[in-house]
């Protein structure tokens, strides 16, 4: 970044420069008005077909984060070798170079020793340039241990896509033209993908379509929908089934995807077995075996029983979904899905866009364009003998086990299970790692069951975390690396999609950089290389020399350097006249970098009707792909897939597991010592867990429905109050079996009798002044992973953060 750029602008001569937010998996393309090296404003990039000027009220917040007093500005040094909260960690400012000469020691020992496999990369949010540090660099270190936090993200939202259409991804919906949509959990005005989008256009689609929101809390999109159904937590599957009985009895599926009776005739009645060879289905596969097998005796009178939504409004909407169909669309969310059973539920959920013709479909539910930027070039040739060897040995999350199938695309341990780490490292089970590196994450605080953390962290001899802010993870740190804010003061590329386009936008360091910082996803690895190569590992820094710039062919020779190559090549196809396809075309890198986003053509419908990525190639009822994946992992194993199913704590036996079923939901805790249900949820200010040392956080929270400015409350029913004796502002204490949290009474008519909702964000002990009561001692209120227990659902890898989770309340 040359001088002028950043500060040849006038007071009140500034101008606007194109970066991505990346307060949520929205990653939406910004413009920030840059003076005088400082960033003053932010809005939505114009340029993005996907939202354009629109934004969510969070942009804003990245302002205050990037501007934190509290933030990191040196590399610092733990001198208190005692770790815990409470006790200080005696951080002492260091140089770059003794931070970096530090850590290329740890590595050597390792490599000395011939182990690794012993170093641990742990990452948070990204941008695609983050396979330098942690998956590239890892692997030429010679570690398998490249962990991202996909599966305490959403992981299991992906599991339902997959193995019904085939696709391992987030979907978009095309809100301008659909007629219904429910929702089983999404709160789009507040999180999923995409909020920009969606806040800005929900409006319009109020004009001519009906909402139902399925949530046990009076979500912000519940406050503007027809119908709010408060559902008893866990049980949405018995109300996707019921929904899909009832549509098939009522002869209300889509025929034009999914077939009809050879002779016209509905043979779809309640509690009747239906012969496979009278129906001739089109572009589905198993619809009748699923009928047979599961739905002809999921009426909505029995669901009104198990989920606490009366048949009267399940008939209801399956009406209004009938009269609706094609252009209707069944949103799902972390809530509905990630839950210790909620495997099913997402294919049951996903499996009415299915049955009403919604799949690929004008107003329905779409997968994501193809975007066509590149990848961070491969490392592998750079992978010596001694880190071959480190490579063979087992994931540090035991991923492929029997009991931990994460089958991500159809693979056994295709998938990460972040949150075993913990597990693994306090029993060091496979191994105990020497090294541990944490990148833009905070597992200690945004992971269910922290404590493990801590105590894991505590017991391993080297923790570095790369971090804006000195938070719980940097706590138990050993080195903690200054960050740079992703949106400001680095290289990246990220992509979104929504309004029928995909994009792909960058991210680049636009501000004076504030302190002693490096680009962290290109400088640290950088730094470090040229440490390592110093001591005789000439690996890392060929393999980082040989990401060059695309037009003139340079190595780089500093780590700014290497984050803009990097960031060329991933955008070359996007950008450069002789290799683009399809979508947005730019004069070159330079018209690309000023507007700073490339969008794709618009989606084409019911391209993939009949040609989906599946094992039929149609649209799975009766998934053969989730048959052929539990088969071989069942396989590798000398084992059987009900024998998966047991131990992955399903019900399900024989061909059940392999359709959209019911399963009864884990209960966490006996209804007689832990009589509530706990319901997590995000607050519209959050930024993950990032934003509460932020004021415009705390002075505004109470945008989400019942909650209440500076505080951290927990939401609860006037029927429960009254029962438990409990007013407005008291406080009180929640108790799981898994440990307990203190915070403030909000009696709120929008949580469901029996149940208690409270927002994840708050709870922080550590991150600065603003988001803790006494930093490093006390928590302003109480982080929820303190009570979920760190329980999964062990065939997508999820962590399950929700289902019945047993609370006991008590006024302190
Ligand atoms: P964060 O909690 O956002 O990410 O969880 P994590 O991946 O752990 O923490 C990121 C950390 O990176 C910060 O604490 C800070 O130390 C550092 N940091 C912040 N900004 C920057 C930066 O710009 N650069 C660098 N280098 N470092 C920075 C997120 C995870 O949390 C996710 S994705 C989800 S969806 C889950 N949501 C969720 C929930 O809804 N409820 C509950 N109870 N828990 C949840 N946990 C999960
Ligand atoms: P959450 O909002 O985490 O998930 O976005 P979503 O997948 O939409 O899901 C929790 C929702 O489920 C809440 O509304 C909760 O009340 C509801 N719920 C809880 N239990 C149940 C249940 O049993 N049944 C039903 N039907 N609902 C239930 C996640 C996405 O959001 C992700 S993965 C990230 S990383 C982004 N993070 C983020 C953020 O940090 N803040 C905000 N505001 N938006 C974000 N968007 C992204
Ligand atoms: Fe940033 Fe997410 Fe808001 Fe987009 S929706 S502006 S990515 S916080």
């Amino acid at each position: 970044m040359s001088e002028d750029r950043l500060l040849s602008a006038k007071p009140g001569t500034g101008k606007w420069i194109a970066t991505t937010c990346n307060g949520c998996t929205s990653f939406c393309a910004k413009q920030i008005y840059v003076q005088d090296g400082r960033a003053l404003h932010i809005r939505g990039n114009e340029f993005s077909k996907v939202h354009g000027k629109a934004s969510c009220p969070r942009q804003y917040l990245s302002l205050q984060e990037l501007y934190d007093p509290d933030r990191v500005k040196t590399p610092l040094l733990r001198m208190n070798p005692k770790k815990g909260q409470g006790i200080d960690p005696v951080f002492k400012p260091i140089s770059w170079e003794e931070a970096i000469s530090l850590f290329a020691d740890k590595i050597m020992a390792l490599r000395e020793k011939n182990e690794t496999h012993k170093y641990v990369a742990l990452r948070g949010r990204y941008s695609f340039l983050s396979d330098i540090l942690i998956k590239n660099f890892t692997t030429v270190l010679g570690s398998p241990n490249a962990i991202t936090h996909s599966s305490l993200c959403a992981e299991a939202d992906k599991f339902g896509s997959y193995y019904t259409e085939g696709g391992w991804e987030y979907r978009q919906y095309d809100i301008k033209n659909t007629r219904y949509v429910l929702s089983f959990g999404v709160d789009p005005l507040s999180a999923n993908r995409q909020v920009s989008y969606y806040c800005s256009e929900w409006g319009n689609m109020l004009d001519h379509a009906q909402v139902a929101i399925v949530d046990p809390r009076f979500s912000s999109s519940a406050s503007k929908a027809d119908e709010w159904l408060p559902i008893i937590p866990g049980q949405d599957s018995a109300l996707a089934l019921s929904l899909a009985h009832q549509i098939l009895v009522n002869d209300g599926w889509h025929k034009a995807f999914v077939g009809q009776f050879i002779d016209g005739v509905n043979r779809f009645q309640s509690g009747e077995v239906v012969d496979p060879l009278a129906f001739n289905e089109l572009h589905t596969y198993g619809l009748v075996e699923w009928w047979n097998l599961e739905l002809k005796d999921r009426t909505p009178e029995w669901a009104e029983t198990v989920c606490g939504i009366s048949a009267e409004q399940i008939k209801r909407i399956a009406q209004k979904l009938i009269a609706a169909a094609p252009k209707v669309q069944i949103w799902r969310s972390r809530g509905a899905q990630m839950q210790h059973r909620g495997a099913y539920t997402t294919i049951a959920c996903h499996a009415l866009n299915g049955l009403l013709g919604a799949v690929d479909n004008e107003g329905g539910v779409i997968q994501y364009n193809s975007s066509r930027e590149d990848s961070v070039p491969s490392a592998k040739e750079f992978v010596d003998d001694l880190a071959k060897k480190g490579l063979k040995q087992e994931r540090i999350d035991r991923v492929g086990r029997l009991e931990w199938p994460a089958l991500k695309s159809g693979k056994s341990g295709g998938g990460v299970l972040t949150n075993v780490v913990a597990d693994s490292i306090l029993s060091a089970d496979p191994y105990k790692p020497e090294i541990v590196l944490g990148y833009l994450n905070n597992f200690t605080f945004s992971a269910p069951g922290t404590q493990r953390w801590e105590d894991a962290l505590k017991s391993v001899p080297f923790v570095v975390h790369v971090t804006t802010n000195i938070s719980e993870f940097s706590w138990f740190s050993d080195l903690i690396l200054p960050g740079s804010h992703f949106m400001y003061e680095k290289w990246g590329v990220q992509g979104s999609c929504g309004n029928m386009h995909s994009q792909v936008s960058i991210i680049q360091p636009i501000i004076k950089r504030l302190g002693d910082t490096v680009d962290d996803e290109s400088g640290i690895p950088w730094l470090l290389a040229k440490e390592l190569d110093k001591r005789g590992f000439s690996n890392p820094l060929a393999y980082l020399k040989s990401i060059r710039d695309p037009e003139t062919q340079k190595e780089p020779i500093t780590g700014d350097e290497l984050g803009l190559y990097a960031a060329k090549v991933v955008t070359q196809p996007l950008w450069d006249p002789a290799k683009y396809v399809d979508g947005d075309k730019f004069s070159g890198w330079d018209e690309f970098l000023q507007k700073g986003v490339w969008n794709s053509e618009p989606y084409q419908f019911r391209q993939l009707w009949g040609k989906m990525k599946t094992k039929t190639g149609r649209f799975e009822f009766y998934s053969e792909t989730l048959k052929s994946a539990l088969s071989k992992h069942a396989e590798k194993h000398n084992t059987d897939v009900d024998e998966v199913m047991r131990i992955c704590n399903y019900q399900a036996q024989g061909e059940m597991a392999f359709i959209p079923h019911y399963e009864q939901p884990y209960r966490f805790g006996e209804p007689a010592e832990y009589p509530m249900l706990f319901i997590d949820h995000k607050s519209r200010l959050n930024r993950e867990g990032r934003s509460a040392n932020n004021q415009w956080y705390q002075n505004n929270l109470d945008i989400d429905p019942g909650a209440v400015k500076h505080q951290d409350v927990v939401k609860i029913n006037p029927i429960d109050a009254q029962q438990l004796g409990l007013k407005n502002g008291d406080r009180v204490k929640i108790t799981s079996i898994q440990g307990e949290i203190a915070c403030q009474v909000s009696i709120f008519e929008g949580v469901r009798p029996g149940t208690v909702a409270k927002a994840f964000g708050q709870g922080h002990w550590a991150y600065g002044k603003v988001a803790s009561k006494v930093f490093g001692q006390e928590a302003l209120g109480g982080n929820n992973n303190t009570i979920l227990p760190p329980a999964h659902e062990h065939l997508s890898g999820a962590a399950a953060f929700y289902g019945q989770i047993g609370v006991r309340i008590e006024k302190m």
